[in-house]
């Protein structure tokens, strides 16, 4: 049985898409402890695929019940894939949740939807050269006008090649590289850069999670105070500005405005 869990930013069409892959076949509850709505079902095309309807959210940080959900599930159950529902209108504001995705190392593939309404607002967005610059596969769809569908359902029944994590600026990556050092016998080896980056950003649920020696957290809480140092920011704010110059640069490479050129005739 290979599991697939279904991730995206609230209103992406994750619901839409749900229903499309599973039909009426659908088991709804709860997920323990929380009044947050959990959904699974087997994909329609192959029963031997199940789905998880993740809560939609903004970010994999331990604040919102829905993250926490999310999150936690990535990490812990470790699904075969997860499927990142993207809303191609908000390309920025949803790759930031893709870049967090990549940072857990979970096998992924991109659903880009809303493509209809992307088309239409004049944006071009270049698929393929998506799919390059992050290194994962990327299929475009409009759950609502059921279009490209059985594309994604062949990339759900495919086996994902792993892809290169996204590189940060050099000096924040040299304090990652610190801190897995300082934490590679204490946690699981393909979770070791989404660990760096929590412990990087005080993440309060994995410090009491890991329960790390005085030693290591003295090593890293130096390591954090001399990149705050040098970037002179705070360490969280280094790693959302770094996530979203990385999203920019795909987005500059990537999307093309038929604004551009109006702008350069006229
Ligand atoms: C309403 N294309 C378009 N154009 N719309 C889509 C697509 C798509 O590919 N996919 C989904 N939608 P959810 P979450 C609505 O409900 O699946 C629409 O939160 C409305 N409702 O139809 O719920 C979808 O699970 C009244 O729109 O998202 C839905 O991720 C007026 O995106 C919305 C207009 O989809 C959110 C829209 C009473």
């Amino acid at each position: 049985m290979k599991s697939v869990a279904l991730v995206g930013n609230p209103n992406s069409g994750k619901t839409t898409l749900f229903n499309l892959l599973t039909g009426s076949n659908q088991t709804i509850g709860n997920w323990p402890g929380v009044t947050v709505e959990k959904k699974s079902g087997k994909l329609k095309t192959n029963a031997n695929i199940t789905i998880q309807d993740l809560p939609g959210t903004y970010s994999l940080s331990p604040y919102s019940i829905e993250e926490r959900v999310t999150r936690n599930f990535i990490i812990s159950q470790q699904p075969d894939l997860v499927v990142d529902v993207v809303d191609s209108t908000n390309l920025e504001r949803n790759l930031y949740l893709t870049l967090q995705l990549m940072e857990t190392g979970t096998p992924l593939v991109l659903a880009m939807n809303m493509m209809d309404i992307a088309e239409k607002s004049g944006k071009k967005i270049n698929i393929s050269k998506l799919s390059y610059l992050l290194s994962i596969k990327v299929v475009w769809i409009s759950a609502l006008k059921k279009r490209n569908i059985h594309k994604l359902e062949k990339e759900i029944e495919s086996n994902q090649p792993e892809y290169t994590y996204p590189e940060y600026d050099e000096r924040l990556e040299s304090a990652l590289n610190m801190i897995q050092d300082t934490i590679r016998d204490v946690v699981p080896a393909d979770s070791l850069r989404w660990y760096a980056i929590k412990l990087f950003e005080c993440d309060e649920q994995i410090n009491n999670e890991l329960q790390l020696s005085e030693k290591k957290k003295n090593e890293i809480t130096e390591i954090i105070a001399t990149a705050e140092e040098i970037f002179g920011e705070s360490s969280d704010s280094i790693i959302v500005n770094a996530r979203y110059d990385f999203i920019s640069k795909i987005i500059e490479m990537a999307v093309i405005s038929t604004d551009d050129f109006k702008a350069s005739l006229s």
